[in-house]
């Protein structure tokens, strides 16, 4: 059986494909190479790698080149990613900009927990937009996993602070926060962010804090701007890249990691709560450049 992650690839393999099984085994000629070129930006795998793949092109024959572009790109993804919190209690914000994943993610993330056995509770801090509560109820359930929420207030601090006392008295391991929805130019937005951080650090000291912006893979090289952004107000931890099943733009990894240094934590392959997977390099690698992997 195809991996959920293979498939979720396919669009943006496909396109990889095409252009490298173009080349020609004798001669690589410069077109060759820039339709590869194309191809690779069109995925958004980012200008420097991008460069170095038509580097290893130009220099090796098609005898081994791909193996070569493989064990190359395998030096410049994060390390795969193995979903156990170290340090507990930890609380997890959500956070990024509207509409790239936030809410369902906290949901995917709480149940991939839950099913550790650990004590999870998700807290509904996104107060701006009329049916988030209602929206998290409904994926909480389907996490299996205690809700915190507030329709009364307006604040999201305050519900955040209810919260982590309430975490903290039923002993919960692991708390996952869902913020709004926010562009980096609302200042407003951002200084409540580092409010959330602040009362967490100095409140609830215990409690570890870490920062997970989701990336929606169909807004491409934006998002990298975005996280740059996002991190300069609180430290982002890692990335929840979403939607990546029917994106032909799978490539965001690369520069996000590479331009930031933030690495992909987990990947968003679907709209159900199982459509999650930790990340992994190898099996991404195979998804972009296509070695069927067996479940
Ligand atoms: N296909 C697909 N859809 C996804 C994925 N992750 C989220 N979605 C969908 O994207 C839409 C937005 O997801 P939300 O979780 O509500 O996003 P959000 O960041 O909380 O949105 P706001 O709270 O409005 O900022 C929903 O329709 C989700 O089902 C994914 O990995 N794949
Ligand atoms: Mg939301």
């Amino acid at each position: 059986m195809l991996s959920k992650l293979f498939s979720a690839l396919e669009n943006t393999r496909s396109s990889l494909l095409n252009a490298f099984n173009n080349l020609n085994a004798d001669k690589i000629s410069d077109d060759d190479i820039e339709r590869v070129e194309e191809q690779l930006l069109l995925a958004d795998v980012g200008l420097d790698t991008v460069d170095s793949i038509t580097d290893i092109l130009r220099k090796f024959s098609k005898d081994n080149y791909s193996n070569r572009i493989r064990e190359y790109l395998l030096t410049q993804l994060p390390h795969k990613y193995s979903p156990i919190q170290k340090k507990l209690p930890v609380v997890i914000m959500m956070v990024g900009v509207n509409g790239t994943g936030k809410t369902t993610s906290a949901a995917k993330l709480a149940r991939i927990y839950r099913d550790q056995g650990k004590r999870v509770l998700l807290i509904a801090a996104d107060t701006y937009r009329a049916a988030a509560i209602d929206q998290l109820k409904v994926w909480s359930k389907r996490a299996d996993v205690r809700l915190v929420c507030n329709e009364k207030t307006k604040e999201p601090s305050a519900i955040l602070f209810d919260g982590i006392i309430s975490a903290r008295s039923s002993e919960c391991e692991i708390v996952i926060v869902d913020t709004a929805g926010r562009l980096h130019t609302y200042e407003n937005l951002m200084s409540e962010l580092e409010k959330m951080h602040r009362i967490i650090e100095n409140r609830f000291s215990e409690f570890v804090v870490k920062n997970l912006i989701t990336i929606d893979s169909l807004l491409g090289q934006n998002s990298v701007v975005q996280a740059k952004e996002f991190n300069r107000h609180v430290p982002l931890d890692g990335a929840i890249l979403t939607k990546l099943d029917g994106t032909a733009k799978g490539g965001i990894v690369f520069p996000l990691y590479k331009e930031l240094g933030i690495p992909v934590q987990y990947i968003g392959i679907g709209e159900d709560i199982m459509d999650i997977e930790p990340f992994d390099p190898e099996n991404y690698l195979d998804g972009l450049f296509g070695k069927e992997i067996d479940d």
